[in-house]
């Protein structure tokens, strides 16, 4: 039998290939050095600095696994996770602006769109030249995405839309809106389409207020009449599998990602209880305080263990949707109970922004509660075992 490796009980170094482990580490050295000495700033002013999007692309992290030939890096989807992890662990808002861009955004224009519309787009988002959002919550519209009211009515020369989207990533600073609306003249059917910043009737105001994910704006998608030309449709799908399809790989990333977070918490808490003394002895020398470490380590590596499975399956095509839905769903859970312990581990000092705890713990009740909520999530794996719909 081999030594046990604490940081990494079931071996996942091992199962990765070289050039997974390089891009992972090019990702941690532009995560540590560019993000880590600006966020905890970021997060107090909830300041949103719309240049990471440029520092991402030069650095190759958006668009990861769209094709070379559209500005993408033609990557794995166990390389998308394991960056996801790397920059997550500095902040969800940050992870979140990287998810949005790469899996919201460039994949429905790479899978569903046409080529003027891949060409259009697809190199400038790479870049970080353009910034995009996804509309498909609203007000009244949020775990049922099915109930959306947004209308694409025909036009003489395209569609003109009218609705109301909210909660949206990056929509504030967004260049490039990929809106889901029903379409009359699809009967009905729900259809994605491509705005831009400045058409009019579009606004994006922001929402202020967030106790989560500060670093991360998130906004109002408004569309009071917005006229556009047919080249604004994306062709390829209609129907909910069309938000849902780009969700699938939002929600896989998202399954990595809090495992970074988690990561952080854990090993934050471990060093504090060796440094922090009290009745004479570390804090590590406690038995609750080590049944907290070995409960977080165990569930980062049965969670990092089931998203690279998870992984090799999207690689592999084998990956379905309830699988997907089974792993964000534990892993959001599971991260937000190791960021809650660790805060608790910390005692006082757990609540300064300082230590970063606290940070990660409020934004992990956006990453539980977006792309599917945690019982949402319930209900399609309960849908999948018994055949019985709970939703309604
Ligand atoms: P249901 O009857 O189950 O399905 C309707 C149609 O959609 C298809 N479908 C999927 N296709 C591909 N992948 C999936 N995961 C799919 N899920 C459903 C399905 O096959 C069917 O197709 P068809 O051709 O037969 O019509 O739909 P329902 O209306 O009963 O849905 C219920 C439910 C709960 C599954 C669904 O609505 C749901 O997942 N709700 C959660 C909503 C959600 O995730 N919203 C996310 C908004 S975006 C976001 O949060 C971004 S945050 C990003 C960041 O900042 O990082
Ligand atoms: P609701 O659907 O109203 O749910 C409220 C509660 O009821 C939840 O606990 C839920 O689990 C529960 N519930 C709902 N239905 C049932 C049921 N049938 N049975 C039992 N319980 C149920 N959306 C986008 O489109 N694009 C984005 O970029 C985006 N970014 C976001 C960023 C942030 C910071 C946040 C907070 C949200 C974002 N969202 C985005 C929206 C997000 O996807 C929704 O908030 C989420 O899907 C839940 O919808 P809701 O808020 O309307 O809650």
């Amino acid at each position: 039998l081999s030594a046990f490796d604490w940081t990494d009980p079931l071996g996942l170094e091992a199962q990765l290939t070289e050039e997974e482990r390089m891009l992972r580490d090019a990702a941690h050295g532009f995560a540590q050095r560019v993000l880590q000495p600006r966020i905890i700033a970021a997060h107090r002013d909830a300041t949103v600095a719309a240049e990471v999007f440029a520092e991402m692309g030069a650095e190759g992290l958006l668009g990861l696994t769209i094709p070379e030939e559209y500005g993408g890096l033609g990557a794995g989807y166990v390389t998308y996770g394991l960056v996801a992890r790397e920059i997550e662990r500095v902040d969800s808002g940050y992870r979140s602006m990287m998810s949005v861009q790469s899996s919201l955004v460039m994949y429905p224009i790479h899978a569903y769109g046409s080529e003027e519309q891949r060409q259009r787009y697809l190199p400038k988002l790479a870049a970080g030249e353009l910034i995009g959002c996804f509309g498909l919550t609203e007000p009244d519209a949020g775990s049922d995405p099915g109930g959306m009211k947004t209308r694409a009515v025909k036009t003489a020369n395209g569609y003109r839309l009218t609705g109301s989207k909210t909660w949206i990533s990056n929509a504030p600073i967004a260049d490039v809106f990929v809106v889901w609306a029903k379409s009359e003249a699809h009967g009905g059917k729900i259809r994605g389409f491509i705005l831009e910043k400045g058409m009019t009737g579009l606004s994006a105001p922001k929402i202020d207020g967030k106790l989560s994910l500060r670093a991360s704006v998130t906004g109002e998608i408004v569309m009071d009449s917005v006229e556009v030309g047919e080249e604004a449709l994306l062709p390829g799908v209609e129907g909910l599998k069309g938000p849902f399809g780009c969700l699938n790989r939002a929600r896989y990333g998202i399954a990595w990602g809090v495992m970074g977070a988690a990561e952080f918490c854990w090993h934050a808490a471990r060093q504090y209880g060796l440094d922090r003394h009290q009745f004479g002895r570390p804090l590590a020398q406690t038995q609750l305080f080590q049944k907290k470490l070995a409960d977080m380590q165990t569930e980062i590596a049965l969670g990092l263990g089931g998203a690279l499975t998870l992984g090799r399956m999207m690689e592999a095509g084998t990956a379905s949707p309830e699988t997907i839905s089974l792993m964000k769903r534990n892993n959001c859970g599971k991260a937000l109970d190791a960021a809650r312990a660790a805060r608790d581990m910390h005692g006082g000092n757990g609540i300064s922004e300082e230590y970063q705890v606290m940070r990660h713990m409020l934004n992990l009740e956006t990453v539980n509660t977006y792309e599917g909520t945690h019982d949402v999530h319930a209900l399609i794996l309960g849908r999948a075992q018994t055949g019985l719909q709970a939703f309604f």
